[in-house]
């Protein structure tokens, strides 16, 4: 008895010693891994860091002219345009004032015609505009980086839900969102100042903003960089998006709240409406570089951005035009809430399908598009050997 006694005491020393040396270990590696933390800040301005070309001083915030002094931007240059079409691309070379004003448009609108598939649309317009648009996607809006975006939202009396905009361009609270909600028959105004180049989404952020953004409260804005992109043929503005709809049938269908909250939309779209770029493609000849503003407006799903039969020439991945583009790849990854620039070239006279290669979404749900290739045949590329 005694003897067990004295063996259990040892055991608990023993135990006791091993935990101790357990918990030792993990001080050491919990501090290497405090340290490892704390690394990047010093690296980021030590000779690593400058070594791989990184130098944070070397700021790409462009200098600030102060906005007092900045002139509107010229009476000439457009800045806001509806899908598929982009504004031209801004070439001048000083900052100025943008200004850009919205409507809000609360509709109930066909978003799959063939199949008479209605549903209550929100979204943008351009204000005074009088082009029939549901508002999904809202306008693209093209800025240059370093201007004042000065931005209006009416929310017409008629309407009946307040709403607002999150601009992933704008810094500040919210992209702009508390400064710009809306209750019908309200109008406010926002200035920011564009600090960074690129394709960014817009989308409404009020009350239950998966909700607003289901309906359709959402677009993209492009900030063009001070070294404008080389020049493209054809430049187009695409947005994918999704549905979540109680039902696929003719007539009113409802948000599926179910569906939404397990992220399993009924349709998922190019340009807000199945067979927007189907039922009228995209044309471009032979030669053409054709360039995509392309905004992922989600809300969930991460989309496979893919052109059948082509290349993306250049991607200017996550839409971030500061840096230069990768060359040649078939499937560019564009997060939701998060954009891309790519391009194409027609090289030979074929129908080029836009899809999100998770290609349940394109085949079922809607999420393709075509680019319609005319010209002469050039068999160095393409031929076909065999009679068909
Ligand atoms: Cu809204």
């Amino acid at each position: 008895m005694e003897q067990s006694s004295t063996n259990r005491r040892w055991e608990l020393i023993l135990i006791g010693a091993l935990g101790g040396i357990l918990v030792a270990v993990a001080f050491i590696a919990f501090g290497q891994i405090g340290s490892s933390d704390a690394a990047p800040a010093q690296a980021a301005t030590g000779d690593d860091v400058l070594a791989a070309g990184i130098a944070w001083e070397d700021d790409i915030i462009p200098f600030l002219v102060p906005k007092a002094s900045l002139p509107l931007a010229p009476a000439d240059e457009v800045h806001v345009a509806n899908a598929p079409a982009m504004p031209p691309a801004i070439t001048r070379s000083e900052q100025a004032i943008v200004e850009v004003h919205f409507e809000v448009v609360e509709n109930v609108a066909l978003i799959d015609p063939a199949n008479g598939v209605e549903f209550e649309t929100w979204g943008y317009k351009i204000a005074g505009d009088s082009a029939p648009v549901i508002g999904t996607p809202g306008p693209v809006i093209r800025a240059r980086v370093g201007d004042v975006f000065r931005f209006t939202v009416t929310n017409p009396a008629s309407n009946t839900h307040p709403h607002n905009v999150d601009f992933h361009a704008v810094t500040g609270q919210g992209g702009g969102a508390e400064a710009t909600v809306v209750a019908p028959g309200e109008t406010r105004t926002i200035e920011a100042r564009l600090l960074y180049p690129g394709v960014f989404m817009y989308h409404c952020a009020f009350g239950d903003v998966p909700e607003h953004i289901a309906h359709g409260m959402y677009g993209g804005i492009v900030v063009d960089p001070e070294t404008p992109l080389p020049p493209a043929d054809h430049e187009f503005y695409v947005v994918q998006s999704e549905y979540y709809t109680d039902s696929l049938e003719p007539g009113l269908s409802d948000l599926d709240r179910d569906a939404l909250l397990d992220e399993e939309p009924s349709m998922v779209v190019f340009n807000g409406l199945k067979g927007a770029l189907t039922e009228n493609p995209l044309e471009i000849e032979v030669g053409d570089r054709a360039r995509f503003f392309f905004v992922n407006a989600g809300i969930d799903l991460d989309s496979n951005f893919h052109p059948i039969g082509s290349h993306w020439d250049a991607v200017w991945q996550e839409g971030a035009t500061y840096s230069p583009p990768i060359r040649g790849s078939q499937t560019t990854l564009v997060p939701a809430g998060g954009g891309v620039v790519v391009d194409l070239i027609g090289q030979v006279p074929s129908r080029i399908i836009l899809v999100d290669h998770a290609l349940t979404r394109a085949f079922y749900k809607g999420a393709v598009g075509y680019v319609d290739v005319v010209g002469d045949p050039n068999p160095e590329i393409f031929e076909a050997t065999t009679e068909s």
